[in-house]
């Protein structure tokens, strides 16, 4: 004996007693429990039924079949997602979209994160640490292991790339131009070429260098002493703090604010102070440093012994270019 009305059904068993339902409809939804049995029936009601007539069944998916819009459990099912992210089913558009873990991007997770900003703006979950990227994508140049800072910069996540040469390291005995030659080695798991960074930081929106020379009666720039060698190869003649375009310069050259001002450097005024010109270079497009080159650290004409130290910083980059 059946008794029914829209989302109510009572049924009776021959011998007596009996259960009841009430049912909710739940459009585009769908249900992950173990299935008990599924079924050809003529409509919903008579699905209703067989639900209500079997202990075990407390509801039941409906899928009509005969018109185009068929329900299915989301496109979940095909474990589309990559690397570890979760399927999100969207029933109503009977799609999905993956939710990446950090360090990957794309529709479904498979690339690489090309720079930690570029995994920061994908997961604004990722915290610090070791990632590894592929700023140029999928094509190009191999990816890399950096060491990202998710929290410097106000959290746009900062690329770290580190090198061999961090240590403040003395310069000494060496008296013509440029004849003392630091080779700076970036360090990183998947870290071969320069091409590599050059594409970190054509995918980044800006790139820096921190540069220090401490100097006792050590030139920089003065009679050409002194420079460092960009990306591309090429020798440089400015100093952390200024730029470019401002040949000979350190940081105090740009304000008249050097040790003698006739000079752009403290360096520069070769007297028996020790110095220093410090700052960071920031034209992204001549970094990182491949070598430093200085002289001018033999003897003096009063027999006092020059000497300089340097220090050179990690290669950070940030922002998306
Ligand atoms: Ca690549
Ligand atoms: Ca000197």
């Amino acid at each position: 004996m059946i008794f029914a009305e829209e989302k109510y059904v009572r049924y009776q068993f021959p011998g007596g007693g009996g259960t009841v339902g009430k049912f909710q409809i739940n459009s585009f939804h769908c249900l992950w429990a173990e299935k008990l049995t599924s079924s050809m029936t003529e409509d919903q009601l008579e699905c209703t039924f067989l639900c209500v007539g079997e202990p075990k069944c407390y509801s039941f998916n409906w899928q009509h079949i005969l018109t185009p819009k068929v329900f299915t459990c989301s496109s979940c099912e095909s474990s589309p997602c990559k690397n570890g992210a979760a399927c999100v089913p969207e029933y109503k558009r009977n799609s999905y979209h993956c939710n990446c873990e950090p360090g990957y991007r794309g529709i479904y997770c498979g690339e690489r994160g090309r720079t930690c900003s570029d995994i920061k703006s994908h997961s604004l979950r990722a915290t610090n640490g070791s990632y590894v990227i592929d700023p140029d994508g999928e094509e190009g140049n191999e990816p890399f292991t950096v060491s990202c800072d998710m929290t410097n910069k106000r959290g746009v996540g900062v690329t770290l790339v580190g090198h061999d040469s961090e240590e403040r390291m003395l310069v000494d005995g060496y008296e013509d131009r440029g004849s003392y030659v630091r080779y700076v080695h970036y360090i990183g798991p998947g870290l071969s070429s320069v091409s590599q960074l050059a594409s970190l930081s054509v995918a980044s929106a800006h790139c820096e260098q921190f540069i220090k020379y401490e100097c006792y009666g050590s030139v920089l720039f003065h009679d050409g002493f002194a420079w460092w060698v960009s990306r591309k190869d090429e020798a440089m003649r400015y100093w952390g703090g200024s730029a470019s375009s401002n040949t000979n310069k350190c940081a105090c050259g740009l304000n008249g604010a050097c040790a003698n001002p006739r000079f752009g450097c403290n360096c520069d005024a070769n007297d028996g102070v020790w110095r220093e010109d410090s700052g960071s270079l920031t034209d992204k497009s001549d970094l990182p440093v491949l070598r430093l080159k200085f002289g001018d650290t033999g003897m003096d004409g009063t027999g006092r012994n020059e000497q300089g130290y340097h220090t050179l910083g990690k290669f950070k980059c940030y922002g998306i270019a």
